[in-house]
Formats: C-alpha cells, structure tokens, sequence
C-alpha cells in the first residue's frame, strides 16, 4: 500500500509530514496511513502539470503516443486487478466481486481513450464554409490545459479513470485528489503511471482532505479546469470558485432518480432491477432509482416480493464470498443514512424491511438493506439523496401521474422505466427530465455512452466521446484571401 503524495514524477511525503488514518469500514480498524496534502505540496503539484503542459509538450505529443501511455496504464491495471480490487474492497467496503468489476471497467476506461486520442490525430481541423468567399476558416481542438479532478469515495478508482483517462487523451495534464476515506486505489494508479513511464507532472495525486487539498485546487489561479464528482453543496462550491477566473467545470453530482414500474411488466425481474438499482454498492451511488413507483395493479405483489428478496441479501465482509451488501463507507455515512431513516419514520414514512444495524455485526458500518412505504411527498425521504441502501416505493395509477412525480425533483440524473410496451416506455423515457435513461433495466452504465444530469445533476457530460470534450478547446483559424 502507498502511503505518500505522487508530484512530479516522485514520491513524497507532506510538506508538514502530516498523515491520515485509513479504515476498513468492514472492521473499523485503522489499516494504513497516508500523507495529508497542504496547499503548498497542491502548489507544487500544479506548477509540475503547468510545466508539463507548457514546456514538456505533453500537449504537442500525437495522440496516437499519448495512447500508448494510456493502453500502457489500462494493461498496468490489468496486470494487477486482484490486487486493486482487494485494496478497493477494503477501503470502500464494496463485495470483491463489484471491486473486481470496477478495476476491470477503469482499465477499459483508458483503453477506450485512447482510442480517442488516436482519432483526435485522423482529424485535426474541421473547414469551415463561409458565406464570405475572400475568407477561409477551420475549427481544431486543443487541449484545455491543467485539469484539477475532484472525485468521491463509491467508485474511487472508476472515477479517477473517467476523469484522468479523458483528460490524459486530450492532451491535458493532471492534479486529482481522491476522497480521503478512499485513497488506496488511486494512489496504485499513480503507482502504475509511474512504472510505465508516464513523463513527469503529467498525473499528479495529492491525498488529503477537501477542505484543505481540494479547496487549494479549486483556488489555484493556474488550473484551466476543475472536473467534480461529489455533493451538490460542493459542486456549488466549485463553481462558485471557478466563476471567479473562469475556470471551465464539469459537475456530476447526485440524484433521486425514479424507477416507473407499470403494471405489464414481469414482475420478477422488476424485483430484481429494483434491487439491482439500489443496492449495488449498498445503494452509494449516485444514479441509484431510489424512488420506486409501481402502478396499483401489481403494486401488493411486488412490494411483498421485493421485500422478500431483500430479506435474503447476504450481508459480510466485502472479501467474504458470496456477501452481497458489505458496509457503508464509514462511520459517518453509517450515521447519515442511520439518521435519514429515524427521519423518514417520524414524517410518517414505514419501513417494510430492515432500517436498522443487522443482529450479529457489533463491528463495521454494516446497514440492513431498507424498503421505506407510505413516504411522504414532501418529506427529506423522498426528496433528498439518501445515499445508503434505502429505497422508497410508492404506488400510481396512471402514466401521467407516474411522470409528474417522476420529474418532481430539483435533480435530474437517472430514471428508468418498466413496460412490456415498448411505444409506451419510449414514450415515458422521453418524458423524463433526466440525463440518463433506462428501458427495462436499471444502472447498466458503458464508457461509450454520455454520463450526467439534468437539473441539479450537474454540468457536463462524462464518458464516450462527450467526456473528451470536457477537456477540449476549441480554436477558429481564419485566413484572408
Ligand atoms: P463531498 O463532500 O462532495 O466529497 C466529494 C469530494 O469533494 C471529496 O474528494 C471531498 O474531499 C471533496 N471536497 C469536499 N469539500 C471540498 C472543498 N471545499 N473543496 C474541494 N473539494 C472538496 O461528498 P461526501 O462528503 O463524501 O458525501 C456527502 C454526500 O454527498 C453523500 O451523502 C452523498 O449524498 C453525496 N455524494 C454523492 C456522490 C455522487 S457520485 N454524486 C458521491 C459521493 C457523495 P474529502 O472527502 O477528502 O473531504
């Protein structure tokens, strides 16, 4: 396990030698330790990627080279993904498998970058038909600059990937900064930049909190652009800071996403995309379909169903086999969601099942997978990002009630529907306010296709050819006769 700051090609403790505890949130023990970033060390960070952009000629490298430093870093990965996904399972609590599956996804993340950057070189400018004919003129991208990445603690690695492989592709240079309560698996991929020769200030990882670290990297007058995965309260904070030199800024922040079930639908699988849709990495992520609707003819069956399953989750240690539901990140997450619970019971909400720690673990921020009925409209519950393994479910009647509450949310990331008529889901998909839909399914997500939000769901698109973009410029070249 590395346990120091990776700036400029080196390995280097915190310029006050300042460290914090890493915890396994499936044990609660402290399990490592590592260098908390001060404004200088970010300082350092950003002047070795400005000098990387500016001097080295990272930028000026055809992208064609620059793939081969990415298709080198996704096989870094490969080579290792066992040992990444333990380290991940340890850190975040996620079951290996999903760990394993993330690891596997972050490499292909980079292979398919760099098959961008390849096309980047087979067209390099795009005529322009003017109408005046004395003129000429092309459009070429070129890339932003220095990009400060910010990411969260549900996906670490995945998120690092869909943020540096991008920008890596398009000729940028980076500063990220991992969560604090998850920093092992990025701190490998600096581990693998470095082994494969990935010139010096071109990725660069500072460990340390938000306040401190991440608040230095969206200050810093020299990065050209922050990209943020995390909490609207911070996103905000972020483009509040970027507003003030113009930092360019893509957001990808959280959701309430809605899960339209009609009452045509299998109701198996709806139970299963359900569950599937909330309590994969015990429902901490953003694009979850934690608001269930299900039309009044099948709603009894299927809410008795779902609570049946969700009674049989197996709950572990993520490196135990055949454990579905490992622990929440960390104790503070725990209380948050523990919290959001006792809440929604007092606006009158009922759990149908779980809601409360499982009998036997005394240890580890393990969290019953919660089905909460008779939620308010108006309550935190129904309104708020939980961010646990708590769904709510809720019956309609009719397709435009389902739509209307649907779309009643400041946040606009997923939703998904459920019909075996497919006139009437592509209708409801198109009726829906959200960045991301899903047709019979929940939460399938492809490093081909665009990720973001509507509404309060962030700015900006990631993955496919829409993340490189988010680190592109684009330059118009006119000559005159
Ligand atoms: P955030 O505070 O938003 O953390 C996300 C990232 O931002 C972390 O790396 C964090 O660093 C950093 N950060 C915090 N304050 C910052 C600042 N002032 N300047 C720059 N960077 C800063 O999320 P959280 O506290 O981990 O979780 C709170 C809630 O956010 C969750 O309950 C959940 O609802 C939501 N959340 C959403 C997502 C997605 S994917 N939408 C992901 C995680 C959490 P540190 O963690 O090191 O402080």
């Amino acid at each position: 396990m590395r346990s120091e700051l990776y700036i400029d090609g080196k390995w280097t403790a915190a310029a006050n030698g300042r460290t914090f505890d890493v915890v396994n949130p499936a044990t609660e023990e402290v399990i490592h330790r590592i260098a908390a970033a001060t404004a200088e060390d970010v300082d350092t960070a950003v002047k070795a990627a400005r000098r990387a952009f500016d001097k080295d000629g990272w930028p000026k490298l055809s992208g064609a080279q620059r793939a081969k430093y990415l298709r080198a870093i996704a096989e870094g990965i490969r080579a290792r993904q066992a040992e990444i996904a333990r380290l991940e399972s340890i850190d975040n609590g996620k079951p290996f498998p999903e760990a394993d599956w993330d690891v596997a996804d972050a490499a292909g993340c980079f292979d398919f970058y760099a098959g961008l950057a390849e096309q980047l070189d087979n067209n390099p400018e795009e005529p322009i038909a003017l109408a005046d004919a004395r003129f000429t003129s092309k459009a070429v991208k070129e890339p932003i600059g220095v990009a400060g990445a910010i990411i969260p603690w549900n996906y670490p690695l995945l998120m690092a990937a869909w943020k540096v492989a991008p920008a890596l592709a398009a000729g940028c240079t980076v500063v990220l900064k991992p969560a604090e309560v998850t920093s092992l698996t990025a701190l490998e991929l600096a581990a693998i930049a470095d082994e494969i020769g990935l010139p010096p200030g071109v990725l660069n990882i500072v460990t340390g909190s938000g306040s401190i670290a991440g608040q230095a990297i969206i200050d810093h007058r020299q990065v050209d652009k922050l990209a943020f995965t995390g909490s609207g309260p911070v996103g905000s904070k972020i483009m509040a800071a970027a507003a003030r030199d113009i930092k360019r800024v893509s957001l990808e922040l959280g959701g309430k996403s809605p899960f339209v079930v009609f009452d045509d639908a299998d109701i198996e699988e709806a139970v299963e995309w359900i569950m599937f849709g909330i309590f994969w990495n015990q429902g901490q992520v953003c694009s979850a379909t934690s608001r269930v609707l299900v039309q009044d003819g099948i709603y009894d069956q299927l809410l008795a169903r779902l609570v049946e399953e969700t009674q049989k989750i197996r709950i572990g240690d993520g490196l135990e086999a055949g454990v579905l539901l490992g622990p929440l990140v960390s104790k503070r997450q725990h209380e948050q969601v523990v919290a959001a619970i006792k809440a929604a019971k007092a606006a009158g909400a009922t759990v149908a099942c779980g809601g409360k720690r499982p009998e036997g673990f005394e240890k580890g921020y393990y969290l019953e997978p919660t089905v909460l009925t008779d939620v308010p409209l108006e309550s935190d519950a129904w309104r708020e990002e939980i961010f646990g393994p708590v769904v709510c479910i809720k019956p309609f009647s009719t397709e435009e009630e389902a739509i209307e509450l649907a779309n009643d949310s400041r946040f606009g990331l997923a939703a998904a529907v459920m019909s075996k008529d497919d006139v009437r889901a592509e209708r409801v998909a198109s009726a829906f306010r959200a960045g991301i839909v899903w047709i019979n399914c929940s939460q399938p997500t492809f490093t081909e296709a665009p990720w973001g939000g509507y509404k309060e769901s962030g700015i900006g698109r990631e993955l496919g050819r829409w993340g490189l973009e988010n680190y592109l410029e684009t330059k118009q070249i006119t000559r005159f006769a």
